[in-house]
Order: structure tokens, then sequence, then C-alpha cells
């Protein structure tokens, strides 16, 4: 088996419970196989990025450690999902549930289906002050 990798997931909710939806994203991710919970930051209440009106999110990360591959968590994340709740609606549009891999170990990575570190770290501040709450002790 290879060695476990440090990954960052975002979750993020603006529609139904917003903190229970992300508390049982959270407990479901480290429920997978080979993956264990680290660590979690602070929950931030954030206004709607993007064109579409909708309700303001709640948004956090929370770092596991996992034996998965990326497109394996991909794939379960998206399970995840659709079992909160999620119902697919407009690109951009109000969810029960997103979780969205931020960074996976050090890995640089484009598919059709996933790009690794996530696009949204440079322009959604918030994503940036999780990971700096997360990394405080690091130089
Ligand atoms: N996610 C989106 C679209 N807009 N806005 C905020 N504040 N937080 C999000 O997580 C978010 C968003 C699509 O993934
Ligand atoms: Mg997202
Ligand atoms: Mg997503």
């Amino acid at each position: 088996m290879s060695n476990p990798v440090i990954s960052y997931i975002a979750g993020g909710s603006n529609l139904g419970n917003r903190i229970e939806n992300l508390r049982n994203g959270i407990v479901k991710t480290c429920e997978l196989e080979g993956t264990t919970f680290k660590n979690v930051s602070s929950v931030y209440e954030t206004k709607p990025f993007g064109p579409v009106e909708q309700p303001d999110f709640l948004n956090l990360v929370f770092e596991v450690e996992t034996f998965l591959p990326p497109e394996n968590l991909l794939e379960y994340l998206k399970e995840i999902e659709l079992n909160c709740g999620r119902v697919s609606t407009v690109k951009w549009g109000a969810r029960v549930l997103d979780l969205d891999i931020l960074f996976f170990g050090d890995l640089i990575f484009e598919s059709e289906k996933l790009t690794i570190p996530h696009k949204g770290i440079l322009e959604r501040d918030f994503f940036q002050i999780h990971l700096l709450e997360l990394n405080n002790d690091k130089k």
C-alpha cells in the first residue's frame, strides 16, 4: 500500500440546515475506507460568489489523511453530496452540500472531472483564511 496523503476538502452549504449538512459531510467523508479525520477550520458565513442570486453560504475546510487515490475520493465525495440531499441544478447554484478537494498532498493534476489544486482557492478569500487557520503552526 502506498503512503497516505493529507488532503484539504472545502465544505459549503446554503440550503436546509447548513451546519448539520456540513457536519454530515465531514462525518461521512471520515468514514470512507482508508480515510481519517485530522482537523477542521472555523465555519464562516459568506456571501454567494458567482452570478446566481442565492442564500448566504456556510463554508469551512477540513483536513483528512487518506489512502484513496484522488479520483476515488472525488467519486465518494459526489456520492456523499447526493446522500446528504444535494440535487443538481444550474452551475454555481444553491446547494445542500458541496465538497471540493482543494489540495491532495503536493499533487498537481488536471483532468476533465478534477483540477488539483482547486481553481477556487485564489478567487475565494475564505478558502485562504480556512487554510491559514489549519496551517498556522507551519513555517
Ligand atoms: N460555491 C459555489 C458558488 N458560490 N459562494 C460562496 N460564498 N461559497 C461557496 O462555497 C460557493 C459560492 C459553487 O461551488
Ligand atoms: Mg464548490
Ligand atoms: Mg463542487
